[in-house]
């Protein structure tokens, strides 16, 4: 039994994962929930690499939000590993918001013929089998001009699952977010904290740095170069006087051809990720920050399931999870 609170009410946690094709906002869905930036997103599909755990406590409850990468067909070692992270992720949780994108139609007829697309029923199939009750979030609803033409793609979705609930939200425009709140509360069992009821996220600092060294190269870098790089944070020292972090770190490409394309000429590139990279980390830890980059090629990392565990890809082994 968990202790009750003030109010007599026994402690709830659980676990709530945010599932979805690449790119329909379930970072930035997280992100929300939580009111504070600790997933990467960005504009690109694929962002998300690993599994986030986004810690929601009150005196009351504890929602452990997580973030998964994108559900796709993947081919390369690097996009199973993803796919395999999203899996896990969606395994053994109380229950799984399916993120899909409200499609953006513009007649009643559009919208009555309207199907899910092949990549958005398989993500649904994936998240079905778990076993776990699914909730359906159709996101970026801000995007539409109509929005009763939702209605009958509501009814389309509606008739492949056994839906907890469909909701229509906007996480950029907080929309729909309170109901969300409601529902993730709701789905909460009784039960003590999960994890530190302190703590923001299941990361630690170093990791998070990491990852805005990568949202950086997501924002910076164009066509398939993001997808080929990652990052290692080599030292994070914490300096007292004055109070700053002094992180290195490498930005791991796949081929010699590609470094000068993350430096740029004149180093431009590479100060614009560093530039990017340190405020967001200040923004995060508080503390100001002195960030060096370094551009390492660490060849075909992508397709080589033991150079990915070096740079830090690698699923946890025995029972942790
Ligand atoms: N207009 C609008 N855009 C949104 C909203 N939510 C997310 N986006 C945008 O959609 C893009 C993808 O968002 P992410 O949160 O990175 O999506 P994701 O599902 O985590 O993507 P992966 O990690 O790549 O699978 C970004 O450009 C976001 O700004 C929203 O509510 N409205
Ligand atoms: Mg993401």
């Amino acid at each position: 039994m968990s202790a009750p609170n003030q109010e007599g009410a026994p402690f709830r946690a659980g676990m709530i994962a945010l599932c979805g094709r690449p790119n329909v906002g379930k970072s930035t869905l997280l992100n929300a929930l939580m009111g504070a930036d600790l997933a990467v997103a960005s504009r690109l599909p694929q962002t998300t690499r690993e599994r986030l755990l986004g810690l929601w406590s009150t005196d009351e409850f504890q929602a452990v939000l997580v973030d998964t990468p994108g559900i796709h067909r993947a081919r390369s070692p690097l996009n199973r590993f993803m796919v395999d992270e999203a899996v896990r992720g969606a395994t053994g949780v109380d229950l799984v918001l399916l993120l899909a994108e409200a499609p953006m139609l513009t007649d009643i007829e559009l919208a009555e013929a309207w199907e899910p697309g092949e990549g958005a029923l398989a993500a649904l199939a994936t998240v079905v089998e778990t076993g776990a009750p699914v909730v359906l979030v159709l996101t970026k609803i801000d995007r539409l001009k109509q929005r009763d033409l939702l209605l009958p793609v509501i009814a389309r979705w509606a008739a492949l699952h056994d839906f907890a609930a469909v909701l229509p939200v906007s996480a950029l425009q907080d929309e729909g977010l309170a109901e969300l709140r409601t529902i993730v509360t709701g789905a909460l069992p009784e039960s003590p904290p999960l994890y530190d009821v302190e703590a923001l996220s299941d990361r630690d600092m170093r990791w998070h740095a990491g990852e805005r060294v990568r949202e950086a190269i997501f924002r910076h870098l164009k066509d398939e170069l993001p997808y080929s790089c990652a990052v290692t944070i080599e030292s994070f020292k914490e300096q007292r006087k004055p109070p700053k972090d002094v992180i290195r770190a490498n930005v791991h490409v796949e081929r010699e051809s590609q470094k000068p394309m993350v430096i740029g000429a004149a180093g431009r590139t590479i100060r614009k990720i560093s530039m990017d990279a340190r405020s967001a980390i200040a923004e995060l830890t508080g503390r100001s920050c002195d960030l060096f980059l370094k551009v390492t090629v660490t060849k075909n990392w992508t397709k080589d399931p033991e150079l990915m565990a070096r740079l830090g890809y690698h699923q946890p082994v025995g029972g942790e999870s």
